[in-house]
């Protein structure tokens, strides 16, 4: 399994959902930030639009982060980082996973570039309906789909953690300590240490 990555981008949470699951793999660096990179046909094939992370498994060839976690914990860990296909709580699990690229990071981007919201215009609502349907949906649990820690964890918890670093994270004692418990798993620091 290769992993097209670079370093201090979204490929983070790709290389911690591959330490969760425990599985090995090559990284692979992409030259996001040169202007005259030369990518290579495996990576573009991957991810047509060149942007990182990017998963090469045998035949399987996939870009978006999100799709990338999902296949991981379908493929490699059902019933351990994802709950398998007939599960009630599944519904909730894909629902999660996609809160990150759907609903979070485009609030996210709205606040950051000071664009005037519009709740009822807008899928993703706004920043502040974004983070306190992501705090209702934790309520007093450990993680989001409760005691299990699961894949839709790892695009969360690096939303939380990304949003913290941007000095973005509304002061929430819910979503503080969330961000906290991710950023602790062993998983995690790994996937940090490597860059
Ligand atoms: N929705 C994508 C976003 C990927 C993305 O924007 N990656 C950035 C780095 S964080 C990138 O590769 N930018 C380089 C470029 O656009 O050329 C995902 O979640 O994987």
């Amino acid at each position: 399994m290769k992993l097209y990555w670079a370093p201090k981008t979204r490929s983070t949470r790709a290389i911690w959902m591959l330490e969760e699951a425990g599985l090995d793999y090559e990284l692979a660096p992409a030259d996001i930030r040169d202007p005259n990179r030369q990518d290579s046909e495996e990576f573009r094939a991957a991810s047509p639009m060149g942007k990182v992370p990017a998963l090469v498994d045998g035949d399987v060839s996939m870009s978006e982060s999100a799709a990338i976690c999902l296949y991981i914990a379908d493929r490699y860990c059902s019933g351990t980082l994802a709950p398998p296909v007939d599960d009630a709580r599944r519904g909730k699990f894909l629902y999660w996973i996609m809160y990150t690229p759907a609903v979070v990071e485009p609030a996210m981007s709205e606040r950051f570039s000071g664009v005037e919201p519009n709740r009822g215009r807008s899928g993703w609502g706004d920043f502040d309906l974004m983070i306190e349907t992501w705090e209702q949906g934790l309520g007093d649990s450990q993680w989001i789909l409760g005691d299990q820690f699961t894949a839709a964890d790892v695009m969360l918890g690096s939303s939380a953690v990304f949003l913290r670093m941007f000095d973005m994270l509304p002061d929430s004692a819910v979503l503080g300590a969330y961000a906290d418990r991710c950023f602790g798993r062993d998983a995690y620091q790994k996937a940090l240490a490597m860059q």
